[in-house]
């Protein structure tokens, strides 16, 4: 039991934490070089389930001297916590471990000294004190017993079948990711130009490193999926359905395109938000491969593990940037943003455009069809709101009084920022520097000068987008379709 849901959870948690691998690779470190050349000739490619099959032989002769020790008193717990602490040392002490990688092995304790008192408490002959005490083979109370150890011993198996299968799958996924050579866009991205990045310090930065980008999804575990298994379907309303490999995808022309990601679910000031290089295939050259029908108007996307979302056929046609993106700043896209291949669509929330491990597309129409969120009260359509957020000086921060500069960023994709103002306390609106505008898809850099006077103030954020609407003040909660209102930060100078 300790074991098994230790490897459960490490399978979930991390695969390097895994107590029966550590203790495995532990033995085999140990092993005098004579007994090891003797198993592996013994057994030669089967000396690993060998050896695994070793080990589960010695944890189940120990599980019954735990229980049968138990029925004298904890002694039994005490064995269990004993052995599961040396077996957490040899997890922490593997190369690559981390404090995390002792959860596993520590919950998996805690779970099977619960299961181990809960059996004896319900052991014949143990019976709660009220009762006679009875224990013959017929009585009902020995069969509940060898039911419940029987059902404590199936869960215990079948947590570690379970967490090993899920720890083996990531381990090749992340094996196949080491590999995965991105294609070279026939367009790289534009340059980023000089001054997108005003140097100031606590300022968001033009692009987002992977491993500081956003991440938002239903997935309790990232699935995995190998470039090798991935295929796209596009089927529904169209000419003539068709199944996309990767290796179809590679005789395609990539691109590379910048364009800033955000979730519905930002709220104002909040940082649900990024923006990355993404190499990959226009969804609109994909879909023409289909032919999509004309009176269809909507994509629904489907991710390996069932998310879906609706996009409008004319957001993937029109010409803007949509991709099928299978690059992330230069790497391939990393497991938890959609390895191997996911959708970019420029100028739409996430939640209805933005689909990770994506594997079918079906051309649909939105009188026909119902996405995730939708079903779940979020709007249908979700074009992205002209937004602004300031970054510099940091929440509740304390500045000295004089110059000093206010940043941040504002973004409208598919419209562009024109301007942003910056306001303090119930001051006139001040125009801000804006950093150069990549494109009309990417968030903006800006930066005021301010003279702070002594004292609490507040300052305040709008923007204007580029067809000449300003962010409105009314307060609006992210759903169903965006959070509104204008973003505040309060200081203290002196
Ligand atoms: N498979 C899948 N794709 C998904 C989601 C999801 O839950 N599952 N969430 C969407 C939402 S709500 C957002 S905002 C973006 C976030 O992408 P990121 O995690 O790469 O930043 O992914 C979208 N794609
Ligand atoms: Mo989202």
């Amino acid at each position: 039991m300790v074991l098994g849901i230790a490897e459960l959870l490490a399978g979930l948690i991390d695969p390097d934490a895994s107590p029966f691998v550590a203790t495995g690779a532990t033995v085999v470190d140990h092993t005098p070089a004579a007994l090891r050349e003797f198993a592996i000739d013994q057994f030669g490619t089967r000396d690993k389930p060998v050896l695994f099959l070793c080990m589960a032989v010695v944890m189940a002769i120990l599980a019954v001297v735990a229980g049968l020790l138990e029925r004298r008193g904890p002694y039994g717990s005490l064995l269990l916590a004993a052995l599961g602490l040396v077996v957490c040392v040899v997890v922490l002490l593997r190369p690559n471990a981390t404090p995390v990688s002792a959860l596993p092995i520590l919950l998996g304790i805690a779970a099977g000294v619960c299961t181990l008192r809960l059996l004896i408490a319900r052991a014949p002959g143990r019976a709660p004190r009220a009762e006679p005490i009875t224990g013959t083979a017929a009585d009902p109370s020995r069969r509940r017993f060898l039911a419940l150890a029987a059902g404590a011993a199936a869960v215990a198996a079948g947590s570690a079948v379970a967490g090993r299968w899920v720890g083996e799958r990531m381990r090749a996924v992340a094996a196949d990711l080491e590999q995965f050579v991105l294609p070279r866009p026939r367009v790289p991205a534009a340059a980023v130009p000089p001054g997108t990045d005003p140097p100031v310090r606590g300022l968001t930065t033009f692009v987002t490193p992977n491993d500081t980008f956003y991440r938002i999804d239903t997935a309790l575990r990232v699935p995995a999926v190998t470039s090798a298994d991935w295929r796209l379907r596009i089927h529904g309303m169209v000419e003539r359905e068709i199944v996309l490999s990767m290796d179809d995808l590679r005789r395609r022309p990539a691109v590379e395109k910048v364009v800033t990601l955000t979730c519905v679910s930002n709220e104002v000031g909040g940082d649900l938000i990024g923006n990355a290089r993404w190499i990959g295939y226009p969804l609109a050259e994909l879909l023409a491969a289909a032919g999509v029908r004309p009176d269809a108007d909507m994509v629904l996307s489907t991710s390996a593990d069932g998310f879906t979302a609706g996009t409008p056929v004319a957001a993937l046609t029109d010409g803007r940037d949509a991709l099928l993106a299978v690059g992330m700043n230069g790497r391939p896209l990393p497991v938890e943003h959609g390895y191997p291949a996911r959708m970019v669509v420029p100028g739409l929330y996430g939640y209805v455009s933005a689909t990770k491990w994506v594997v079918d597309l079906e051309v649909t129409r939105f009188d026909m069809a119902e996405a995730y969120w939708t079903q779940r009260g979020w709007s249908a359509r979700g074009p992205i709101k002209t937004a602004s957020r300031i970054d510099v000086p940091a929440a509740f921060g304390d500045l000295a009084p004089g110059p000093t500069v206010v940043a941040g960023v504002a973004w409208a994709q598919q419209r562009g920022i024109a301007a942003v103002e910056v306001q303090v306390d119930d001051g006139p609106w001040q125009p801000a520097v804006l950093a150069p505008e990549y494109s009309l898809d990417t968030w903006r850099q800006w930066t005021w000068r301010w003279d702070a006077p002594p004292g609490t103030h507040t300052l305040r954020v709008r923007a204007t987008d580029g067809r000449g609407s300003t962010q409105t003040d009314q307060r609006a909660s992210p759903a169903p379709d965006g959070a509104t209102g204008w973003h505040s930060r309060s200081v203290t100078v002196g």
